[in-house]
């Protein structure tokens, strides 16, 4: 079947199974307050592939067509009730596009556990520096056994007219399995297409990961606050 213009405009495509289903957080301690995970995300790209607007979107539910570069990097938090005993915090580090030239990224990229890359659809040359993105990442920062962190790839301005290799759906899947992406999704920040579900399967992925560690491993990475004691309401007898 053909796709339609809109909804082949706001496809996606998730390469490695990751629902939430396959780990079980809800047991870990259900009696006790919530675990809380803090999880530094970079978001990484070329310059205006829009990566300051799909933080402010996804955190402050906001956009401008206003350009303004971000200068080294921002910062910006995000919560998410996971599930009734899982809250995860996000630490988004917005770093300029203008930084793949400059020699602060190792500094920036140190203890992060998921990214995502963007580019603009419109732009092809953004695109092509995306590899080159990827491969830097990979090569200042890893998992404990040495794998890639998980790192979910953006398609932004979805709402505008594609060019180049984002026009074939079966060539991107190919790219990012090359480049050992989690996932692809054509996203907006301006008509807030995708975003939610892209952080969705980049947080899933991490927890699948962060499953596997010693919770040593984690809090020795500041990444993991284990929220262990008993609510008020539980501590001791009230009679
Ligand atoms: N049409 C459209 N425009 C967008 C979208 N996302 C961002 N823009 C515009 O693209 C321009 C650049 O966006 P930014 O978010 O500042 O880009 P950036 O990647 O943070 O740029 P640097 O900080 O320089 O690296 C702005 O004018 C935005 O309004 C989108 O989804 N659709
Ligand atoms: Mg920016």
């Amino acid at each position: 079947m053909a796709f339609t213009a809109k909804s082949r405009a706001y496809k996606h495509r998730v390469l490695l199974e990751s629902s939430s289903d396959d780990v079980d957080f809800s047991s870990r301690n259900s009696s006790l307050a919530p675990t809380e995970y803090l999880f530094k995300i970079l978001v990484i790209g070329e310059l205006g592939t829009g990566k300051t607007s799909i933080i402010k979107r996804y955190v402050h539910k906001f956009f401008s067509q206003h350009y303004r570069a971000t200068i080294g990097v921002d910062f910006a938090l995000k919560s998410l009730e996971w599930d009734s005993n899982t809250v995860i915090r996000l630490q988004l580090w917005d770093i300029a596009g203008q930084e793949r030239f400059g020699n602060m990224t190792r500094v920036y990229y140190k203890d992060a556990l998921g990214a995502f890359v963007v580019f603009d659809v419109t732009r092809p040359a953004t695109f092509e520096a995306v590899a080159k993105w990827k491969q830097d990442l990979d090569a200042k920062v890893s998992l404990e056994d040495g794998s890639p962190i998980p790192c979910v790839l953006l398609a932004n301005k979805c709402d505008e007219t594609k060019e180049g290799m984002v026009n074939s759906i079966a060539k991107m899947d190919e790219f990012c399995k090359e480049n050992m992406f989690t996932a692809w999704y054509e996203t907006s920040a301006k008509e807030n297409v995708h975003i939610d579900d892209a952080a969705k399967t980049l947080v899933t992925q991490i927890l699948k990961y962060t499953a596997q560690y010693k919770p040593t491993y984690l809090k020795s990475k500041g990444q993991i606050i284990l929220n262990n004691t008993p609510n008020e309401t539980q501590k001791g007898c009230s009679c």
